[in-house]
């Protein structure tokens, strides 16, 4: 008898945490029960409604009919006004030293503790169903749950922000969404309402680089960072306080993938960054990531010739260092995907002592905005009791009722003070862990006005576009090519034009001549005191005080991670007749490192080596597709090589590799398949190391060699620089 499948979400891995154990106090698994009714009636007969006759109207005494169908009229909750398509996962969280000197956050003190987190990726602007690979910013929302009560840090992909006020809010959001007309378009910015807003908003400027980046498209959540982006404070049992910024750095390394093939991808696999992070997790192959921070003293607070207190702004790393501090895995798929990540609930006012707030005008209104949206999501003010937002440390407090409400609380008392029950449950001192804000001084006038301290707009999104490598450029400028081309109205076209020309007039002068227009003198205008009254707005630029920085690093992809193989995924090409030998070699050493390897013949089922050896492929030309892999190898065997020769779809697997900067190694029987390919003819007669490593292709009859230098490829993930000399149509 054939061996039963594993059910699909069956999990190898389970990893033990306090959370986890709390969790699973409220699993449920049906495996082997009988079925109920949500009451515990055992059910006889759930294939046919209960009828007035074999042919006659169904009867409204049906409870079970009815039980049944009015649940499922009720499955769907609100989804997330923003960041409604998203991917969860458990983990845990290990700080490396103890902070105390700086904060009492108790999980930053002790080395010894393991706290466990649970995360929420997402992506910002589409529907619940909409694509992973949209152009966004990603969030990157992790609940620690503390033994001193949960700390949340939602945080995005990118360190800054489009407004520097919670009020503009709702504003950008309508303006990004679908047109409210027609719904159009889903999960994407490329549309007249969303640039007509920023076109008047100087201050998205610096969001913008970053938006029209390759950060808005990640190759993994796995590979990308994440940023606190507002300013906080640590501050230690002496109530002393530094400012600090939060930075993720994936261990990975950021890597991104290319703007037409995230749009290709879209349609092949629309879950693909779920589906990735799934994976990874489910072969043991857990992400990971330190916590970093950047600390600024307090006297420093004006130090910097930017404000602290703006979300549009960044402190580059040459500024202030980057300190590790910690470690995330996510070790854990969840159980649901409703119950965990659809109804998991973040809040930046989740904190712990320790951590406390800076006056942001950003954070602030944040600070209103989170609860408020789970009342209306989640249907009340107990979601902080559904299973996946409930602390691992005791609940106790005066408030009672409300819809749902699980606790059930004991005792006369639900007020305090009381004598009844002597005062209980009793306030903490901050010795004992009572939270206390920090005790900052204040001494203000009651203003609607923006500091002019957040009056430089430009300085940074400059700072940001001369960082970038040359590639970098070259997709930042196509991307506000293409978003623009996409606008219809052609005073947004001209009004960003005019923005993008204070950021930098080269940048300005390419998009206009793709948009087949001039530069033109547009005074910036801003309704919303962005740009001071009376400056003199046609001559606003910067002041670029001595000493700025002219490029920061860390602001480049170019110079991450590149030393890793680990789960990237590599297509094999083959057919009948392949040389097994060469097939096998290539792919065990790449799984050995980690890798994951999928062989792709013409059929699925199996392939005959010339060994006669029978392989198993994993998929066909008709399922897979090139976007989808990281790197390509073609092994040898004359009938294979013929086979591939011909097969048009293998043809355009290798072209559309070629041109999305990915690796493809060949051994030299194959030669054949790849002279076939429009590509190759744009290559370097001679080979040498260098060029192999500059170009990233590489054919060769040394196994031991090829082998070797395409895993080293494979790790440097992308040859972005060939990408514009060797443009090929794919
Ligand atoms: Fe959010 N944001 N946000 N946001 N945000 C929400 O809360 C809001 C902002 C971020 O996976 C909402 O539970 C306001 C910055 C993430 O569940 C809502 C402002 C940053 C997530 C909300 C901001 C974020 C949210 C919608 C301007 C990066 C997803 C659903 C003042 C630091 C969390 C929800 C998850 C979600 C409000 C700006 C990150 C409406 C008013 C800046 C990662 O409350």
């Amino acid at each position: 008898m054939a061996k039963k499948d594993a059910p699909i979400n069956s999990k190898p891995v389970q990893v033990e945490n306090i959370k986890t154990r709390k969790l699973d106090e409220f699993v449920a698994d049906g495996t082997g029960e009988k079925l109920t009714t949500n009451h515990g009636l055992k059910i006889n007969d759930d294939q046919n409604s209960l009828k007035a006759g074999d042919r006659g109207a169904t009867l409204l005494e049906d409870f079970i009919l009815r039980e049944k169908i009015t649940h499922f009229d009720h499955e769907r909750i609100p989804e997330r006004v923003v960041h409604a398509r998203g991917s969860g996962a458990h983990g845990i969280f290990k700080a490396y030293d103890n902070l105390s000197a700086l904060t009492k956050a108790e999980f930053l003190s002790d080395p010894s503790l393991e706290t466990p987190v649970f995360v929420r990726f997402s992506t910002v602007a589409g529907s619940r169903g909409s694509t992973d690979l949209a152009r966004d910013v990603r969030g990157f929302a992790v609940k620690f749950y503390t033994q001193e009560g949960n700390f949340d840090l939602v945080g995005n992909n990118m360190p800054v922000f489009f407004i520097q006020d919670a009020i503009k809010f709702p504003d950008l959001i309508h303006a990004v969404k679908p047109e409210p007309g027609n719904e159009i378009p889903q999960a994407a910015s490329a549309h007249d309402t969303f640039w007509d807003f920023i076109s008047q908003l100087p201050e998205s400027s610096h969001m913008i680089m970053w938006l029209m980046s390759d950060r808005s498209l990640p190759r993994s959540y796995r590979m990308m960072e994440g940023f606190g982006v507002h300013t906080f404070r640590f501050v230690n049992a002496a109530g002393e306080s530094n400012f600090v910024k939060f930075h993720w750095k994936p261990l990975l390394g950021v890597h991104s993938v290319a703007w037409d093939e995230a749009q290709n991808i879209s349609g092949k696999d629309p879950d693909f960054h779920r589906r990735d992070l799934w994976d990874a997790i489910e072969a043991g192959a857990f992400p990971e990531w330190e916590l970093c921070v950047q600390i600024i003293p307090e006297e420093d607070e004006f130090k910097f010739d930017f404000d602290l207190l703006d979300p549009t702004k960044l402190i580059p790393e040459e500024l202030v260092p980057v300190q590790r501090i910690g470690k995330m895995t996510l070790n854990r798929n969840p159980d649901n995907f409703f119950a965990e990540t659809e109804q998991v609930a973040f809040h930046l006012g989740h904190v712990v002592p320790g951590i406390d707030f800076t006056n942001d005008p950003l954070l602030q209104g944040r600070l209103f905005s989170y609860t408020d949206t789970q009342l209306i999501r989640l249907g009340g003010p107990n979601f902080h009791e559904i299973p996946i937002n409930r602390p691992v440390v005791p609940v106790h407090n005066n408030q009672r009722d409300g819809h749902m409400r699980q606790t059930i609380n004991r005792g006369r008392t639900s007020y305090g003070p009381n004598g009844i029950a002597a005062n209980d449950p009793q306030q903490s001192k901050a010795s004992e862990g009572g939270f206390t804000s920090y005790n900052e001084r204040i001494d203000a006038r009651k203003v609607r006005a923006r500091s002019s301290s957040f009056l430089d707009h430009f300085s940074q999104a400059r700072l940001f576009l001369n960082s970038q490598s040359a590639a970098e450029k070259n997709h930042l400028t196509d991307a506000l090519c293409f978003e623009l081309g996409k606008v219809k109205m052609v005073s947004i076209r001209e009004r960003m034009l005019g923005l993008l020309a204070h950021i930098d007039k080269g940048l300005a002068a390419a998009v206009a001549y793709s948009l087949g227009l001039h530069v033109p003198e547009i005074p910036l205008s801003t309704l919303n005191g962005s740009i001071p009254a009376d400056a003199d707005l046609a001559d606003y630029t910067p002041i670029e005080k001595e000493g700025t920085l002219a490029k920061s690093e860390a602001l480049s992809m170019q110079s991450t991670v590149k030393d890793t193989v680990s789960t990237r995924k590599i297509a094999i090409l083959a057919a009948d007749g392949v040389d097994g030998k060469s097939l096998s070699k290539m792919k065990d050493l790449l799984v050995s490192k980690g890798a994951i390897v999928h062989i792709i013949a013409p059929k699925l089922g199996e392939i005959i080596s010339s060994e006669d050896q029978h392989i198993q492929t994993d998929e066909s030309f008709l399922t897979a597709a090139s976007v989808l892999y990281d790197a390509v190898y073609l092994p040898g065997g004359v009938n294979s090589s013929a086979s591939l020769e011909a097969e048009a779809d293998a043809i355009h697997f290798l072209n559309e590799a070629f041109k999305h900067c990915k690796p493809i190694a060949a051994d030299a029987s194959a030669i054949q398949v790849l002279e076939a390919c429009y590509f190759f003819k744009k290559l370097p007669a001679e080979y040498s190391e260098e060029t192999v490593l500059r170009e990233g292709v590489i054919v060769s009859d040394n196994a031991s060699s090829l082998s070797e230098l395409f895993v080293r490829m494979v790790a440097m993930h992308r040859f972005w620089d060939r990408e514009v000399p060797r443009k090929i149509p794919a």
